[in-house]
């Protein structure tokens, strides 16, 4: 233990905050990395570009091409980031040797990823690929067209049943989560129609009970995608009335909102009557980019939020960005250890300093309180974390990643 690890902790301590407690707990937060940074989204099936308003930009070399190059990748990219892991999977990520539609995929199309997963002792979340596919130019599960909602039906029920599937073999709960880009480039005359269509369609999915021992559903709005600038079916009032009136789990995306609203303002509302959510933390710069997670406030504010109720266990965490413009290994990484960081610094804050302050109605300590916690020897707890897990700290991620780009990425 380092001499300046010894000093935060007195630091720490005079306010009140148990250091090691604080580790203790983050230990038990699981956040959920997300496959799909490390092949811009791609998937398997070499089914042409992606679609659905997403956007990759950035053209870095390395990109993992196959399954077997982005599981390699992801190994790596977990030995740099500290804290309890879950890999987060999309149905694209199949490995079918020959063509199997979406809507016939089975947990056998997933073998490798679950033997990797046990391999790296980590729990597995899954999503159905509602785009990206030739059935997916005109609407999924609201579809006018019958046959393709019945497509996109049980593409989505195949997806609960691997994911059940998951939860069962790695004896930790899967969660599986819906999001579907079908909306509107111009206005439409009728707003109802495709939202009673998605009702039912999801209706549809869910009407086999699973175990929630293994599989939890969730639904994920938004506010807008490119080419569905006027309406999107999927909205936030949309889900919340249905999570709440179905009992499943509502998915808040930071990026899905206006771009002065915040999701961490919504956690405690959400929770009110929802059991569990799930976020998937992104960060949009001026529209839903998926820019990588920074350290900012609205991360902060998230995180702060989940620990000071007491919702790690309610709150599924997930990420959520795809940037192509620099090392995707750098970017998975500095994203993921931003989330620990901030629940780390969260985990450290003064509580009941903090809450005495504001329920006296004594603002101007609360303040200050929050103002000058920033400047805390926070860095020395965390360089400590990263160390206990048998991590790298600071600017020694980089010097791994630039050798695993040497030794593997360059190859490419
Ligand atoms: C899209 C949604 C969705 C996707 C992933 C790949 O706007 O955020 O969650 O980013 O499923
Ligand atoms: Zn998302």
């Amino acid at each position: 233990m380092s001499k300046c690890f010894e000093m935060a902790k007195e630091c720490y301590a005079a306010l009140g905050v148990d250091v090691e407690a604080a580790i203790a707990r983050l230990d038990e937060i699981p956040v959920s990395l997300h496959c799909w940074q490390g092949d811009d989204v791609a998937g398997f099936e070499n089914s042409g570009s992606l679609d659905g308003g997403l956007a990759v930009t950035g053209n870095y070399p390395g990109r993992a091409r196959n399954a077997e190059e982005l599981r390699g990748d992801i190994a790596e990219m977990l030995k740099l980031v500290p804290g309890k892991k879950r890999l987060n999977l999309h149905a694209i990520y199949a490995e079918t040797n020959g063509k199997v539609e979406r809507n016939e995929l089975e947990p056998c199309h997933f073998a490798n990823w679950l033997a990797f997963a046990k391999e790296q002792n980590i729990g597995l979340d899954f999503n159905p690929t509602c785009f990206a596919h030739p059935l997916a130019t005109n609407g999924t599960l609201t579809s006018a067209d019958a046959g393709v909602r019945k497509f996109w039906i049980e593409h989505a029920i195949a997806c609960r049943k691997i994911a059940a599937y998951f939860g069962k073999e790695l004896d930790n709960t899967c969660v599986t989560n819906i999001w579907i880009p079908d909306g509107s480039k111009d206005t439409p005359y009728d707003r109802l129609a495709p939202r009673k269509r998605l009702m039912e369609s999801l209706d549809a999915i869910l009407a086999e009970k699973i175990d929630p021992k293994y599989n939890l559903d969730a639904v994920e709005s938004k506010l807008f995608g490119i080419g569905a600038e006027s309406c999107t079916y999927g909205s936030n009032e949309f889900y919340m009335g249905y999570a709440v009136s179905r009992g499943i789990l509502l998915c808040l995306d930071a990026g899905h909102f206006h771009p002065t609203e915040v999701i961490s303002d919504k956690i405690s509302s959400a929770l009110l009557y929802l059991d569990d959510i799930l976020l998937h933390v992104s960060r949009g710069v001026r529209w839903d980019s998926d820019h990588v997670v920074c350290w900012d406030g609205e991360l902060q504010a998230i995180a702060s939020e989940i620990v000071r109720h007491g919702f790690e266990k309610r709150v599924h965490i997930g990420l959520d960005y795809f940037d192509a413009s620099i090392n995707r290994l750098a970017a998975w990484s500095i994203g993921a250890r931003n989330m620990y960081k901030a629940l780390l610094f969260a985990l450290l804050e003064p509580a009941k300093l903090l809450a005495d302050a504001e329920n006296s109605g004594d603002l101007s300590s609360r303040l200050m309180l929050m103002e000058e916690l920033k400047s805390l020897p926070f860095g020395a707890v965390w360089k400590e974390y990263c160390d206990r897990n048998g991590v790298p700290c600071g600017m020694a991620v980089m010097d791994k990643i630039k050798d695993y780009e040497k030794a593997v990425l360059s190859k490419r």
